[in-house]
């Protein structure tokens, strides 16, 4: 009786043990996988609240470890904490936003030491034209990247110096810091050179197979959860139409900026859809990229996005950045004397919204 006692015990351990979602990648870093699984968890609880480069500068400063704009808005620093990695794949010292690549990593560090979720997209340079990710000149750009193109072997430089990059994030005792890693993102518009009408769907779905059987395989990087994150559409068909496989992706997310009236009806669509999709696929949605380019509309935070995304269960929101050279951007988070101030204010206190103290 007490062995059947036992063998019972251990099946339902097992069966419990295997339910449990794993990522992606068969050989996900123990971080990795419990990464994964606490925002499955998350995700039925609330909306994380995430900011580009909310560690690495704010409209007033730059730099200085511990302050966030978000921070001196609510009190409390965003559970998402996004960086930049393009112009990495030139060796330079500085992003294309101008942090310093030493920084990302502290910031990371830092992030990871405090309870936060780290995410990283890429706009990297165009290999073939040597301009930028903008660079739209060309629609041989993906197919010259791939193997057998005249540019794999630069592709593959670029490529070892993500993978550099990405083995230095160690915590404190050693550990890969996990990471949300978001390249070739709003594939579904065509103003970056990966874009829908830059490349076939075929390409584009080798263009990330190559990279995540890069990393994985010759790099032995298992430390990442990948990102999807596509730009408007409008059905389940087009949102999948060049998704790479569930064997590569973690996340199913989608950007989307305030660009007019139709706003909340897009985001609503989109959000229905991709909450949809990942709880089909077992995988974490999001809203990967968000913000109003306006920035005066001052009830956008809780009428605008809290009031379109409260019905569906997305682990996160990620505004854009809040650009420290006040000529290149508008800043898409909120900061101290915005018209958004108060809002954004009672976008934190509201139940459905998750900040860094709600999921340490
Ligand atoms: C864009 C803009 C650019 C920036 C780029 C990468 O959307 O914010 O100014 O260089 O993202 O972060």
């Amino acid at each position: 009786m007490k062995k059947l006692f036992l063998i019972g015990f251990l099946i339902s351990g097992l069966v419990t043990w295997a339910a449990k979602p794993v990522p992606s990648d068969p050989k996900a870093t123990p971080e990795a996988v419990k990464l994964y699984q606490k925002m499955l968890i998350l995700e039925s609880k609330g909306m994380m609240f995430g900011h580009q480069d909310a560690f690495a500068y704010g409209t007033q400063w730059y730099n200085q470890p511990g302050r966030s704009d978000v921070k001196e808005v609510c009190g409390d620093h965003p559970a998402i904490i996004g960086w930049e990695l393009g112009h990495l794949e030139l060796g330079n010292v500085y992003s294309l936003d101008s942090v310093y690549f030493d920084n990302i990593r502290k910031g990371i560090q830092y992030a990871d030491k405090i309870g936060a979720i780290n995410t990283i997209s890429w706009h990297h340079r165009n290999a073939l034209t040597g301009g930028t990710s903008w660079d739209v000149s060309s629609k041989k750009t993906v197919e010259s990247i791939l193997p057998g193109g005249e540019k794999h072997v630069l592709y593959l430089q670029y490529l070892d110096k993500v993978a550099d990059f990405m083995l230095s994030l160690k915590n404190e005792n050693g550990k890969f810091i996990p990471i949300l890693f978001r390249p070739y993102h709003e594939h579904t518009g065509s103003w970056f050179w990966w874009g829908k009408n830059l490349c076939t769907i075929d390409q584009y779905k080798a263009l990330w197979r190559f990279t995540v059987n890069y990393l994985r395989n010759e790099k032995n990087i298992h430390h990442l959860l990948f990102s999807y994150s596509t730009d408007r559409f409008s059905t389940k068909e087009e949102y999948l139409e060049r998704y790479p496989g569930d064997d590569i992706i973690d996340l199913v997310g989608f950007d989307l900026y305030d660009n007019g009236p139709e706003y909340r009806s897009v985001l609503d669509n989109c959000a229905k859809i991709v909450s949809q999709v990942a709880a089909e696929k077992g995988k974490i949605g999001a809203v990967t990229e968000a913000g109003d380019p306006t920035g005066k509309k001052t009830e956008w935070w809780t009428k605008t996005i809290l009031e379109t995304i409260r019905p569906y269960n997305l682990s996160y929101v990620l505004v854009w950045r809040n650009s420290f050279t006040k000529t290149k951007d508008v800043p898409f988070g909120p900061y101290k004397g915005s018209p958004s101030e108060q809002d954004f204010v009672k976008f934190y206190k509201d139940p459905k919204t998750l900040f860094l103290n709600d999921i340490k």
